[in-house]
């Protein structure tokens, strides 16, 4: 398992629609390897291709809380698509791997249905609520192009992309 950079903002890779995977193959469980070793080093809760330059509709999560003695739950999502959304709302603070340190409340529906390929390329369909809800929306999110922070009013969301962008230089110079 190797361990994938994981691309900040502003980075046009993450305001990026992306394509659903053709096939799944060999490639796809290394892939798949990769994002969960990325994802767990870096502490997240999930993980989007497009996060590490993979330009297609996979994603990884786990929302068990270690801390509260709970399993980790690896699931790995490949084209998935929200078939169910409530109209019952939840908050979270959400926060992004892509922009780090950064953490703000966001509304999304409580619970949804999502349909994906499995790694072995076998259809799946479950509901998810709480947590992995949010996290699965957040995920999908990634392989639209949109990001939390565009949920935020544009005055903060301006802030944030401004501190960014003033990083990004200053690593590059
Ligand atoms: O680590 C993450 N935490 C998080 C918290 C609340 C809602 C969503 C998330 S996902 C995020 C990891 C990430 O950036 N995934 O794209
Ligand atoms: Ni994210």
């Amino acid at each position: 398992m190797t361990f994938r950079d994981i691309i900040l903002i502003p980075d046009k890779r993450l305001k990026t629609v992306v394509e659903p995977l053709a096939n799944i193959d060999k490639d796809t469980r290394i892939l798949v390897d990769d994002m969960f070793e990325t994802m767990y080093e870096a502490e997240g809760y999930g993980l989007a291709g497009p996060q590490i330059g993979v330009m297609g509709r996979i994603i990884v999560v786990d929302c068990a809380k270690e801390d509260k003695g709970e399993k980790p739950d690896p699931i790995a999502m490949i084209n998935p698509d929200i078939v169910f959304s409530s109209e019952e709302i939840s908050v979270y603070e959400e926060g992004c791997l892509s922009i780090p340190e950064y953490f703000e409340e966001v509304e999304r529906p409580a619970n949804i249905r999502v349909k994906y390929l499995n790694v072995d390329g076998k259809t799946i369909e479950r509901e998810a609520d709480g947590l992995l809800a949010t996290c699965i929306q957040h995920e999908i999110d990634h392989l639209n192009g949109k990001l939390f922070i565009d949920y935020i009013s544009r005055l903060k969301r301006d802030r944030i992309i401004k501190k960014f962008q003033k990083l990004a230089r200053q690593n590059a110079g």
